[in-house]
């Protein structure tokens, strides 16, 4: 899964980058101020380390999260629109969009068109968006106006099609959700190559004072769920040790690191869920989305899992926690059978039986 990490110049994307990359034990080069970074963090689980403990095999697996660092986007000028359009295929193959927005104030860093104003920038970034989209409908609208001219065999398909389009046109030039505009299953599978921006999961960080720092902000915003933190503080934080860490953060309310918080909301966002599996050679997490039967979750697994899918032998993570043992757990009578079409929950720690 990859995050895209999106907004107008100096709102202080990079710095949060370099916070979330370094908590997550990964090295950043941040040489090229104009082009895209990439970064793999690791997801922090305690439930994870827990079982790695109980289990001690060689290998602790935690899931991973790509971040995607983008260039600030300006907007004011046409020319630099230009530029700041360069950079969207990048967020589209993302699979959500973090806005981080400034809502600093220092006097030494003039902000973007004068303002330190959270919500005027997302509605910025978000009416570029809708823009964006609308050129991808408007150009697909044209290609299937002209074949529909022609006697294809697919004439029916097109209609569709471009009943479609038209939909979410109308939607984007009156500023709705595409969400609201794409009405079934059937309908998502067609739009899905197009990877709309403004179809994807979003979440807004508002990149605060670092005095407001331990503060838990506005929870919402423009409709997008929200969080507040000071990327600033965050970085310090991520260059300090663990121990010292620990204490600078109480001192400053902090309860949790950005990238904990960061990655727990982006979790929500894209409703992801965790389960565990273990053996002798490691313990590990893995993420699926909510709703995933036990079948396709083996298939992250191995596809041979799935293949020869027979059973699913599930205990909740906090029922194997409570027991303190897996022998307690089993005694307890806490492990399950599950079929094919259970449906993953969250914690849930799997040993899949299969035969091929
Ligand atoms: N006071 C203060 N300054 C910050 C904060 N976050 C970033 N800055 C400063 O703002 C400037 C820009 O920060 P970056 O993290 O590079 O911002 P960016 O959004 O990546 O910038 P572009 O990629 O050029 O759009 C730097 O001088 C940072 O030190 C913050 O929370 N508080
Ligand atoms: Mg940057």
């Amino acid at each position: 899964m990859r995050v895209a990490l999106v907004g107008l110049p100096f709102s202080g994307k990079s710095t949060l980058f370099a916070a979330v990359a370094e908590a997550g034990g990964s090295e950043v080069h941040l040489d090229r101020p104009d082009t895209e970074h990439l970064a793999v963090v690791k997801v922090p689980d305690e439930r994870l380390e827990w079982l790695f403990e109980l289990f001690e095999p060689r290998k602790c697996v935690h899931a991973e999260l790509e971040f995607l660092d983008v260039p600030g986007l300006d907007l004011t000028d046409e020319q630099a629109r230009q530029r700041a359009r360069a950079h969207w295929p990048a967020v589209r193959q993302s699979d959500m969009i973090v806005f981080v927005v400034r809502g600093f104030h220092d006097e030494s860093l003039p902000a973007y068109r004068g303002r330190v104003d959270p919500e005027q920038d997302l509605d910025e970034l978000r009416t570029e968006m809708i823009f964006s989209d609308l050129e991808q409908v408007a150009a697909r609208i044209a290609k299937l106006q002209a074949q529909l001219k022609k006697p294809t065999p697919d004439r029916e398909e097109h209609a569709r099609e471009l009943e479609l389009m038209q939909r979410l046109q109308d939607a984007l030039e009156a500023e709705r959700p595409l969400t609201e505009a794409v009405a079934n299953e059937a309908e998502e599978k067609m739009v899905r190559a197009f990877a709309f921006l403004t179809l994807k999961p979003a979440l807004v960080v508002v990149n605060c004072d670092e005095g407001s720092a331990g503060q838990s902000g506005p929870g919402e915003l423009c409709g997008y769920p929200a969080i507040q933190l000071s990327a600033k503080i965050e970085e310090e934080l991520a260059r300090l040790a663990p121990a010292d860490r620990q204490e600078f953060m109480k001192d400053l309310g902090i309860d949790s690191s950005a990238r904990d918080r960061l990655v727990r909301a982006c979790y929500e966002a894209m409703h992801l869920v965790s389960f565990f599996t273990h053996g002798e050679k490691e313990a590990r997490a893995w993420s699926i989305p909510a709703g995933t039967d036990a079948v396709t979750a083996a298939a992250e697994v191995h596809t041979d899992m799935a293949r020869g899918f027979i059973r699913a032998e599930v205990v909740a993570f906090e029922d194997l926690r409570a027991a303190g043992s897996e022998k307690a757990a089993r005694a307890a009578g806490k492990f399950r059978l599950e079929g094919k079409n259970y449906i993953v929950q969250d914690g849930d720690v799997i040993h899949f039986r299969f035969n091929v």
